[in-house]
């Protein structure tokens, strides 16, 4: 999903915590999110079930500052490793610049550390790439578990590749930062060479090669180690509006705890501006353009029946982002009123629905979609 915004010389990459379930994606990106300095992140976004298992994904956004006259934003996500939530991990991993592979360094988790692997490889696959192609990096996790495997065990069965390891401890933080430092290179190494970054303005009129990412010169890459060391070194503590779930465990190597100005929220995705359509339209990813173009055209040509069964088919497909289950489910996911998505349902069945009907079916279209939004969804390539 790299993005580049030319003008702002902005690269916005998405790196995605994969491995199976329990072996620690969310801990590590809660671990991430207390490191970082508030200024740095937005708020991390999760949605568990009681006992604390990814139902949907987490989200992190961190920004990395500027370099030069560039700046490198990363969206973090985690999937749920459960083995039944394959569709909302091929979802999640739509668009992923990166992975970090996070496996159980416990003796009974290897059949599934090599399960999530093949599911890594085959969900890629389907999006036409090769994961030995793809950046990627190994964290070996559970570290501090007397039962851990040697990792040469690990190595041997997980890595045949030989991409950057780590040993890690998330539940602690230990080698955490180290993994994310070691992703983002590779992804803006791999971004460089397929020439989506550009190179800094200055360095490319005085030096037009660019320098290589291991190198000496390279402003970016220190400048994303900098940064993440400069986390590092930052206390960790549970900023207001994060769940109590959440709050910062403590990290050894941490400094004492300062006051600290409210986390920065994730900046809402840019509207890229489409003229001469309708509010609905308007807010609607690409694939459901042409649902929403309907919906808004039926509002005004007072067309109400039309205007409803577009909102109706429109929502349904917009739920269906949200991952596996029930149109409740998708709903309670994206957090729209569940009254109002029944309410709709009935007005599908309603035989001559009036202007109040149809607008109250665009309201509860733009619902979905407002929130479809604010989740990153759906993720196009
Ligand atoms: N001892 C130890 N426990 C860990 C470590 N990392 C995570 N855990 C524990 O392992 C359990 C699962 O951690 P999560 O981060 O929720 O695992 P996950 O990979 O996000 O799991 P799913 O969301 O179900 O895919 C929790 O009880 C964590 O506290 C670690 O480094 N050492
Ligand atoms: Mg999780």
């Amino acid at each position: 999903m790299s993005t580049v915004n030319v003008m702002a010389r902005e690269v916005a990459a998405k790196i995605v915590f994969y491995g199976p379930g329990l072996s620690g994606k969310t801990t590590t990106l809660k671990r991430i999110h207390d490191s970082v300095k508030p200024a740095h992140r937005g708020e991390m976004m999760s949605l568990p079930t009681e006992a604390d298992r990814t139902l949907f994904f987490d989200f992190l956004p961190v920004k990395v500052e500027r370099v030069g006259d560039c700046a490198v934003r990363l969206a973090l996500y985690t999937v749920p490793g459960q083995v039944f939530y394959n569709a909302t991990r091929r979802l999640v991993l739509q668009g992923a610049d990166g992975v970090v592979f996070v496996a159980d360094s416990q003796p009974e988790a290897m059949d599934s550390n090599l399960e999530s692997l093949r599911n890594l490889e085959e969900n890629l696959f389907e999006q036409g790439i090769r994961l030995e192609r793809f950046p990627l990096v190994i964290q070996y996790n559970k570290r501090d578990l007397a039962k851990a495997l040697p990792v040469a065990d690990l190595r041997a069965t997980l890595n045949p590749r030989s991409v950057p390891d780590f040993e890690t401890s998330a539940t602690v933080g230990r080698g955490v930062l180290d993994g994310l430092k070691a992703i983002t290179r590779l992804v803006i190494k791999d971004l460089r060479a397929k020439k989506v970054v550009p190179p800094p303005r200055d360095q490319a009129e005085a030096r037009p090669e660019v320098p290589s990412i291991g190198g000496q010169h390279d402003e970016m890459e220190d400048q994303v180690s900098r940064q993440l060391e400069a986390a590092d070194r930052t206390a960790p503590r549970a900023p207001a509006g994060v769940p109590a779930a959440f709050a910062a465990k403590p990290v050894p190597s941490a400094a004492p705890v300062k006051a600290e100005p409210a986390p920065v929220r994730a900046e809402p995705q840019p509207v890229t501006p489409r003229l001469g359509i309708g509010p609905t339209a308007a807010l609607a990813p690409d694939a459901l353009l042409d649902y929403a173009r309907a919906a808004d055209l039926g509002y005004v040509s007072a067309d109400y029946p039309a205007c409803v069964r577009a909102c109706v088919e429109a929502t349904r497909r917009a739920l269906g982002f949200a991952g596996e289950g029930s149109l409740a489910d998708q709903g309670y996911l994206l957090g729209v009123n569940g009254a109002d998505l029944l309410k709709l349902q009935r007005l599908a069945g309603e035989a001559a629905p009036r202007a109040e009907d149809a607008a109250f079916g665009l309201f509860t279209l733009m619902q979905v979609l407002v929130r479809l939004r604010a989740a990153g969804l759906p993720i196009s390539g």
